[in-house]
């Protein structure tokens, strides 16, 4: 018998966990609890989450790596259909999947799609099941539609589910234990000091976008693209050139709002959270360009990190 455990070797666990599931139910929020800081933007705009991001948790017990994916949507053009490519190719390779699922409305097609999807997967895959705060239910319907996806597909995949609040925490713990049982035993994958290595232009650029996000509705906030096009460090301060991006002179109106009133109350609402993540003040410059079909434009798309 091997006397030494794999744990007295290596000191813990460590393993890359992709959070994935359709648009809205709550993966970023899950993330940010997680670990425990903001690190990905959220609003109840679909697709809010573009770029894949990673947030590394470290801990005594191992070291979990978070993959925060845009949701899964109906494709609409472009943007779209590459937003649902980089979340269905970012489970590729990883340790363990966390499909979040919106327990308060009903399954849509985008789930029945990551079901089927789980079933070929060979490594663990927790469902969390998001918003058990909501006073009501549709757990029983996630649950039977499972049942039936894998009598379907043949399937003996075998999944573990928690019912979780990420507004509220709720259960938080036993899902950070469940991950944690469920990657290798094997050193840390990063410097335990480190967050994230979400490049700090395209923070910087979401926190802009989200701030919009909460301001804007129906299609607008799909022909917003936020874009940091340079960042002057001096000690006191940090001055940002941003880019705000519409398809539309009209679109652009509103964007700056009746006498510059929204655009001005995102710049202030940014500055005050950056200044609460970086420790230092910032000064932001934001410029509303029009920009017909960016959303169709393959260089555009690529420099923004969503080709
Ligand atoms: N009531 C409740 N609302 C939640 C919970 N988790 C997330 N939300 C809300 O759901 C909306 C979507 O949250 P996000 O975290 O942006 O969802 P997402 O899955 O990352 O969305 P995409 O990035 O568009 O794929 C926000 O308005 C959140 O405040 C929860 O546990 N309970
Ligand atoms: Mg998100």
């Amino acid at each position: 018998m091997n006397e030494e455990s794999p744990e007295s070797v290596t000191g813990g666990r460590a393993g890359v966990v992709a959070i994935v599931g359709r648009t809205n139910v709550g993966k970023s929020t899950l993330l940010n609890h997680l670990v425990d800081e903001k690190v990905s933007i959220v609003s109840d705009t679909v697709q809010t989450t573009r770029n894949v991001i990673r947030a590394i948790l470290t801990e005594d017990r191992g070291q979990l790596v978070f993959l925060d994916t845009p949701g899964v949507h109906k494709a609409q053009g472009d943007l779209g259909k590459n937003l649902n490519k980089a979340a269905r190719s970012a489970v590729q390779g990883v340790d363990a999947i966390l499909l979040v699922l919106d327990a308060f409305s009903k399954p849509e097609l985008e789930d029945d799609g990551w079901f089927r999807r789980i079933t070929r997967e060979e490594v663990p895959v927790i469902i969390a099941l998001n918003k058990s705060d909501r006073n009501y239910s549709c757990a029983d319907q996630y649950h039977a539609l499972w049942e039936e996806i894998k009598v379907d597909r043949e399937s003996d995949k075998d999944v573990q589910w928690m019912e979780v609040s990420a507004l509220q925490g709720t259960n938080m713990p036993e899902l950070l234990s469940t991950l944690f049982a469920n990657v290798p035993d094997g050193p840390p994958l990063f410097p335990d000091d480190i967050l994230t290595d979400y490049p700090r232009k395209l923070n910087i650029a979401d926190v802009v976008r989200e701030k919009f996000f909460h301001r804007l509705e129906q299609e607008l906030p799909h022909a917003l693209a936020v874009w940091v096009e340079n960042i002057d460090e001096q000690e006191k301060k940090w001055t940002v050139e941003v880019s705000v991006m519409v398809e539309r002179h009209s679109q652009k109106g509103i964007v700056i709002g009746d006498k510059g009133r929204l655009i001005k109350w995102v710049r202030e609402q940014a500055e005050k959270e950056l200044y609460e993540m970086y420790g230092v003040r910032f000064k932001l410059k934001l410029w509303v360009k029009v920009e017909k079909n960016w959303r169709k434009n393959f260089w555009i798309l690529k420099k923004l990190g969503y080709a």
